[in-house]
């Protein structure tokens, strides 16, 4: 009911879910929302939604999201207080430390924590206090190739070249969706705005997919492409470059090291064999390498598609030295680097952190550590396989592997043999199910928003903060509270780990994360120490509810770099490693069993696996559906809207056919995130049209062994019509 004597007010924040960061304003009356509308004043996403933002609200009112603790007993959940919920944690994590030594408890952090400054705070500290070295995150399941090269080549993991997208002249995407995803890596609310800009003022956008997508339908040229050979259509526009005299490092020149040693690295590989890998005629390389090189300005941009792939590791590598190479690294209209009001890249490296391999190997698979994490394709394997440095417990902060890991009906297999879980979630879902305690975490409009994680990868720089719009109810705690407690309580036992636990827990609960991001904000390129001044601080940025602007990417290499001489090196041993596989690549065996690959699809009212439980966001047909190639479908008998089967080395699953020649022959395409039909969920809404989960399918043996990422594209499968199957 609507309290009438309570007047309707406005809340202005920014949406938390995706990197676009999109103002909104929100009307309510006392508990009640109203609407949920795009913000036109906001500096930043200037109008900008999209439906999941009005979705928000059913997160907040959802009778499924947790507000308690809750424990597992043999007769099901029950709830339980704070206080008990905390050194139950306590207790299982330090136990299993206790008996297998304190690599036994791993930590896995899923994507939401991209998004929330406080627990982008507090969660190093808790790792910490942990003491694991069983790290994992979606960095290996999402950004791996690309964080490397951002290391390698510019010094930190998370100094991340920005295409300047509002002022290039030739957009070249690969692998990436951004009229659906809004950006990744690449934070730019209102992509179709943005290309139709860029076309209006004369520029090209060419889109290098397997599937005909959203984006590429508004681009200049769209060119199929083989799953997993962007690698070979990179060499190959590269030699195009060398051939014709057209590299030319512009003002990189003086601070890039090794052109010629590059250049010699990647002589053996031939246009020809180019085209023959990727489908992609050779005039078509030929041209586009031209296009490129010849623009005033031009981006190379990839994303998932070109990271969670087979060669992953070398083709976010080629795309950075295709930027660098013709002279749009650190150019206007090129690929930039933002300069946040917090910047992530140097929080990082105070903290120790802006990347690097560790002096050891996982015990599984013998994956390297980047960035101190382990892979996720080997977690369960690690959970699984009996020996020193086994997993016996997880802490699993704002994840769903089970729905996003590859294999995952392994993972729940290994989940239910440790001795103990926790979750922080906001529901009772595919993965909180196996916890032993579920600690619920405060909803997305019960806490104050700052994007500290997606400004560093920002097109504009900008500042927003966001105040909790309602309370939490019942007995929530703000997140970044519950993660200093269990840092305080996970702490060491000596006498002076004690100590220094106990002060760190007074100091920080008084300061609070917004009292940080204070501090850091005044630390910053806008902000000041010095009392009463009129630069950025919390107080200031409080008082612009609609952001504040701080203009377009500004050229800022060499002096930015992170590297220690302040140079670039192109050629590193492990991209010379990879390329010297990749010429073997051609006597690899294939599974003639599977004939086709199957890849990955994002849809707008999606968000990887969270967001199914709002019925405004699922009404209307499954969309949980194989796309096929119509000469595939009538190869195989599939009509549209039939029941098919589609097996992979690891698994079967069944779900609908879509017919489509949006999609490439012998390529077929599922979203990921669904597949909410397992039992003793809390999702009323999601398990009535739960799907299938992609990642049933995907193999936990498939990575790209360079970095150690998860293959999510290019999964070898095969299809067969239902009624065929049961023949
Ligand atoms: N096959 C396939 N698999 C993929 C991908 C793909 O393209 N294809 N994409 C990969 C990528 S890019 C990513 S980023 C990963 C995502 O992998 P995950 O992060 O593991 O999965 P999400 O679905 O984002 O799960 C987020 C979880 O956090 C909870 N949550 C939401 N908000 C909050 C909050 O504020 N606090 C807390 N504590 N919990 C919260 C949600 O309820 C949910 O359980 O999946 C990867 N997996
Ligand atoms: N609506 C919505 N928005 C989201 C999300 C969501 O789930 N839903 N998730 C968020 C997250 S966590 C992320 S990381 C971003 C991801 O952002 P994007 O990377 O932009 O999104 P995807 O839709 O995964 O785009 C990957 C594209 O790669 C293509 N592809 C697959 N294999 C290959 C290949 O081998 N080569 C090439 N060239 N292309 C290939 C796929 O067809 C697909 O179009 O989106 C974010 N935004
Ligand atoms: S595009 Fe992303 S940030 Fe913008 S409203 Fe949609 S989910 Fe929120
Ligand atoms: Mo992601």
């Amino acid at each position: 009911m609507v309290d009438d004597t309570i007047k309707r007010a406005k809340h202005y924040r920014s949406c938390c879910l995706c990197e676009a960061m999109c103002g909104l304003v929100i009307e309510y009356q006392g508990q009640q929302i109203h609407s949920i509308k795009a913000d036109p004043d906001d500096v930043f996403s200037r109008g900008h939604i999209c439906p999941k933002a009005v979705a928000l609200q059913d997160i907040h009112n959802a009778p499924d999201r947790l507000r308690e603790p809750l424990r597992r007993t043999e007769t099901g959940w029950e709830t339980i207080d704070w206080e008990t919920a905390l050194s139950e944690v306590a207790k299982g994590l330090k136990g299993a430390q206790k008996r297998h030594g304190p690599d036994a408890v791993a930590s896995y952090l899923g994507n939401p924590n991209a998004h929330h400054y406080d627990t982008l705070l507090f969660v190093e500290p808790l790792l910490k206090a942990i003491g694991s070295r069983q790290r994992y995150s979606v960095l290996s399941s999402d950004y791996l190739p690309h964080a490397m090269a951002c290391y390698l080549l510019f010094g930190n993991q998370l100094f991340f070249p920005v295409p300047d997208i509002d002022r290039t002249d030739f957009f070249l995407c690969l692998g990436a969706n951004p009229v659906v995803s809004a950006g990744s890596l690449m934070s730019a609310p209102g992509m179709t705005k943005r290309i139709k800009a860029l076309q209006q003022r004369g520029g090209q956008m060419v889109v290098i997919d397997p599937r005909r997508t959203e984006t590429a339908a508004l681009a200049n040229t769209h060119h199929f492409i083989r799953p997993a050979s962007d690698v070979w259509l990179l060499l190959g526009m590269i030699q195009v470059l060398f051939d014709n005299d057209l590299v030319d490092l512009g003002a990189s020149q003086s601070y890039v090291a090794d052109l010629d040693a590059f250049k010699d690295s990647i002589a053996d590989f031939s246009l020809p064999q180019a085209a023959q890998q990727t489908g992609i005629d050779v005039a078509d390389i030929t041209s586009l390498a031209l296009m490129f090189a010849q623009a005033p300005s031009a981006i190379a941009y990839g994303r998932v598609g070109t990271c969670t792939q087979q060669h992953g590791t070398l083709t976010a590598w080629l795309i950075c030295v295709l930027n660098i190479i013709t002279g749009n690294l650190d150019r206007i209209g090129g690929v930039m680097f933002p300069e946040p009001a917090v910047d992530l890249a140097k929080l990082a490296q105070w903290s120790g952190n802006k990347g690097g391999f560790a002096a050891y190997k996982t015990r599984v698979h013998d994956l390297p550590i980047f960035a101190g994490e382990y892979p996720v394709v080997t977690m369960a394997d690690e959970m699984l396989i009996e020996g020193d440095g086994q997993i016996k417990a997880l802490l699993c902060l704002a994840g769903n592997p089970v729905l996003s890991v590859p294999n995952g009906k392994k993972l729940e297999r290994a989940l239910e043999g440790l001795d103990f879980m926790v979750s922080i979630d906001l529901y009772l879902n595919e993965t909180s199910r196996h916890a032993d305690i579920i600690l619920p975490a405060v909803g997305p409009l019960e806490r104050a928003h700052y994007s500290l994680g997606v400004h560093a990868v920002a097109t504009r720089n900008s500042a927003k903060y966001s105040p909790p719009l309602f309370r939490a109810a019942g007995y929530s705690r703000q997140e970044w509270e519950v993660l200093l407690e269990l840092s305080a309580r996970l702490a060491g036992n000596s006498p002076l780990q004690v100590i220094s636990s106990q002060l760190k827990r007074w100091f920080f609960t008084r300061l609070s994360a917004d009292g940080l991001l204070d501090i850091l904000l005044r630390l910053g390129p806008y902000g000041s120490l010095m009392p009463g001044s009129k630069r950025l601080n919390l107080a200031s940025l409080k008082d612009a509810p609609h952001g504040l602007d701080y203009g377009a990417l500004k050229p800022c290499l060499p002096g930015k770099l992170f590297t220690k001489t302040k140079t670039i090196r192109l050629l590193h041993d492990i991209y010379i490693k990879g390329l010297n596989e990749l010429a073997d690549i051609s006597n690899k065996a294939v599974d003639k069993r599977f004939d086709l690959l199957l890849i990955g699809r994002r849809e707008v009212r999606s968000n990887n696996s969270w967001m199914h439980n709002s019925q405004r966001l699922v009404k209307g047909r499954q969309r949980c559906r194989l796309q096929i190639n119509p000469l595939d479908a009538s190869r195989l008998n599939i009509s549209n809207g039939q029941m098919v089967r589609l097996t992979s080395r690891v698994a079967s699953i069944e779900l609908l056919a879509e017919v489509s020649d949006s999609i490439m022959l012998g390529v077929v395409s599922m979203p990921h995130g669904w597949g909410h039909n397992r039992k003793g969920s809390r999702l009323s809404v999601a398990s009535q049209a739960p799907g299938m989960s992609m990642n049933d399918v995907s193999d936990d043996a498939g990575f790209d062994a360079l970095s150690g990422v998860a293959i999510l594209n290019g999964i070898p499968v095969c299809v067969l019509a239902k009624d065929k199957v049961n023949q």
